[in-house]
């Protein structure tokens, strides 16, 4: 590449006096942009041979220009994250709200209205960096708030538990997780006998299990989780005071999830559909935001809960402790460059400000060592905080010196403290007021490797989610245990985790097990190592927040399919864009062919995808209009018979007008049975072509009909 015009201005700019040099380096800076020279700067003649012993003789040592460009290509790829290491990254800012003085003294916190820049990181758990995003998956949230303290980090995920209590077990969990070691299979997916054979001998994981295999695990947008900070970490006031505080960012556009089999087809379809997402919507200006939320608890009330907040497999529920939104999160400018920014961002737990601080959460212990380490492994070095998107925004001095990379130049004598060499008097740091105070905690104990009794409750917040969950998520959850068991070979494991369930909730267990040839038996599992009988306090009996199937939520972004054919009728379909344009949804024309059709008016109407590409897992909802050709042709085109069917399958609305019903027909769907909820057909008269677009948009805020029955009977 040639050299960037910014880069040659600031070397042009580094000499003082005006010399024939400088003037030299200044042409150079007006260099045509497509001047290819070597890192060094030297001009690339020829870009396209190496230099040989005559043209058709071998290719010479000598030749530097062919060894730094191969060189540099060698070494290209870093080690990719041990876990999460497939993900995509937004930039944007965090707004206060209120003042949290009263709980907190960080100072990003203290003043309404104070924006903060951020650096955010959506992630999958468990598949490698070239794995698709739709696989079923733990996703990770990492928030970097680039504070006037220094850089703050909240990383966290789309669970508020984690499937283990000790970072002791994390490698386990983690290889267990991750592609067999013999044969490097599976990829990016849980249904293998490795992890459930681990997990089955870890009760504590049931509570995250339960999650994994809910809609949660399955998004629709990364736009449109809701994401947590899992562990307690504690605010600190000016005075002293600690409260915990456990952390949720709630989307502004709803929580929704993909139907499993779109989520499988997604992933050969268009294994980046979840960055792309992310991408496309702010290239276009729908900026996605979270409100962040935070859970309480002065600490001196911590224990009355009956909750062990530092058990990371537990939640608090919300209607126990209600969520008090603090503020907003903006994505508003995309990455420039995918390594330089994503690979390169590098998070940490431990990235702390005063006025936050740990709990004794044993997970959280073990990851405030883990992650320096990982980054310094990864990123080669110690020097990892100087680039650009790792740098904190605020000014930071110590005397931290070399190392591999180091871009700074610190300047003078000095690298120590105490000093007085540096301005002439001395410069001491001792254990003074400011800056990052450690809480005050009380400690008396023995050293002993050992967990507390109360962390011994591994089903009753299992069950809380179990019963949590509407009709068609528990069906989702039943459906999810039996595809990952029946991908199990062992039976012995598959065995153990029916077992398992049996402990959350016996009709879960029973339905997992029937389509495995299995029965469930609670008193196999009781008999285990690391089953425990002890049941927690039971604070809620069920916790609306945990179901995502009631929401109905704003349509902004969602894209509609509108299904056309020579003769379409396009009366009604303008009436559609226009309601639709309102909510800012997409309307995409799809046709057989690219180019153009001719509507029953004779227009013509500019076709944005074909039938070979365009495929209804890439949609939200599916819109057929009128006009006798165009209807009869579709219905006599198996794409797009297809295409409607794998709709209704996936639950996604589906609007027919006129005789676009035909199609409707001959797919065997009527409209009129309660099944067929969210299908909508309109006779296509002027007159109630308002109401029909209107009930089409209700419909959509609704996002999936999950109740529509006897899908198995669907071809699609
Ligand atoms: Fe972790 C990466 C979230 C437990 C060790 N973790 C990583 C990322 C996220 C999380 C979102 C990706 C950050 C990015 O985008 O760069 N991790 C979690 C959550 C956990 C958790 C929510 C439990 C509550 N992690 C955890 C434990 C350990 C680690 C217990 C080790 C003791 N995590 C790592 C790591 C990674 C990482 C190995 C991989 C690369 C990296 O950190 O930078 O250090």
């Amino acid at each position: 590449m040639a050299q960037s015009k910014p880069d040659a201005q600031r070397r042009s700019r580094s000499g003082d006096a005006a010399t024939a040099k400088h003037k030299q380096l200044e042409s150079f800076s007006q260099a045509p942009e497509n001047l290819l020279t070597t890192t060094q700067g030297v001009v690339v003649p020829d870009n396209h041979g190496s230099l040989r012993a005559g043209a058709r003789g071998p290719t010479l040592l000598e030749d530097f220009l062919l060894r730094e460009k191969l060189t540099h290509f060698d070494r290209e790829r870093i080690p990719e994250r041990v876990v999460n290491a497939r993900g995509a990254s937004a930039h944007g800012h965090f707004e206060l709200y209120r003042s949290l003085g009263q709980y907190t003294k960080a100072d990003f916190l203290q003043e309404a209205g104070l924006r903060t820049p951020v650096f955010v990181r959506f992630s999958g758990f468990s598949g490698e960096r070239g794995s698709a995003d739709t696989v079923r998956d733990l996703r990770g949230f990492a928030v970097k708030f680039y504070t006037r303290e220094g850089n703050y980090d909240l990383v966290g995920a789309s669970a508020p538990v984690f499937f283990i209590q000790d970072a002791m077990k994390f490698p386990d969990l983690v290889h267990a997780l991750k592609p067999e070691p013999h044969h490097g299979m599976p990829q990016a997916s849980s249904a293998h006998d490795t992890f459930w054979d681990f997990v089955s001998l870890m009760p504590e994981s049931t509570h995250a299990l339960m999650w994994l295999m809910s809609d949660r695990a399955l998004p629709r947008s990364w736009r449109m989780m809701e994401f947590f900070g899992v562990h307690s970490f504690r605010f600190i006031n000016a005075h002293g005071a600690s409260h915990f505080v456990k952390f949720h960012w709630k989307p502004k556009l709803g929580r929704h999830a993909l139907a499993w089999d779109e989520a499988q087809k997604l992933a050969g379809r268009d294994p980046d559909f979840l960055r792309r997402d992310l991408w496309e919507s702010i290239a276009r200006g729908h900026c996605p935001e979270w409100e962040l939320g935070v859970q309480l608890v002065e600490e001196g009330k911590a224990d009355a809960l009956g909750i062990d907040l530092l058990d990371p497999t537990k939640l608090i529920p919300e209607e126990v402790v209600p969520v008090q939104a603090i503020g907003k999160l903006v994505l508003n400018r995309n990455p420039e460059n995918f390594f330089a920014e994503s690979e390169q961002v590098a998070f940490n737990p431990g990235h702390l400000v005063p006025g936050i601080d740990f709990s004794n959460d044993p997970l959280l212990q073990g990851r405030l060592f883990s992650y320096l380490d990982a980054q310094v492994a990864r990123l080669g070095g110690a020097n990892f905080h100087e680039l650009p998107i790792n740098r904190s925004l605020c000014p930071f001095h110590n005397h931290q010196r070399d190392g591999l990379h180091r871009i700074g130049l610190p300047k003078g004598q000095v690298s120590y403290e105490p000093n007085t060499l540096a301005n002439g008097s001395e410069f001491r740091v001792d254990g003074g007021h400011q800056g990052f105070q450690s809480h005050e905690d009380v400690m008396d104990a023995s050293k002993v490797r050992r967990r507390s009794v109360s962390f011994d409750d591994h089903y009753s917040q299992a069950t809380l989610f179990w019963n949590s969950q509407g009709p068609a998520e528990k069906d989702h959850i039943v459906c999810a245990f039996q595809n990952e068991l029946a991908r199990v070979e062992t039976p012995a494991i598959r065995q153990r985790v029916v077992d398992n369930l049996a402990h959350v909730d016996a009709r879960l267990a029973r339905k997992v097990a029937e389509p495995l040839g299995m029965v469930a038996d609670a008193k196999a599992a009781a008999g285990r190592a690391g089953f425990r009988e002890h049941r927690g306090k039971v604070t809620v009996e069920s916790s609306p927040a945990l179901s995502m199937e009631s929401a109905v939520s704003p349509l902004v972004t969602r894209r509609v399919a509108v299904l056309v054919d020579s003769g379409v009728e396009i009366g009604a379909l303008k009436i559609f864009q226009q309601a639709l344009a309102e909510h800012q949804v997409t309307l995409k024309i799809v046709a057989g062919h690219l180019g153009v059709v001719s509507t029953s008016s004779g227009q013509q109407l500019q076709v944005d995808h074909c039938f070979l590409t365009a495929s209804s897992v890439l949609f939200d909802a599916v819109l057929v209009p009128g006009g006798a050709a165009h209807a009869q042709a579709l219905a006599a085109n198996g794409r797009a018979v297809h295409f409607v069917l794998e709709a209704y399958r996936h639950c996604k609305p589906i609007c027919v007008i006129g005789e676009g019903v035909e199609l409707l027909r001959s797919l065997g769907i009527d409209a009129d049975t309660p099944s067929a909820e969210g299908v909508l057909v309109g006779k296509g008269d002027p007159a109630g072509r308002v109401p029909l677009a209107q009930e089409f948009i209700g419909a959509m805020a609704r996002h999936r009909h999950w109740t529509r029955s006897r899908l198995d009977t669907v071809m699609a």
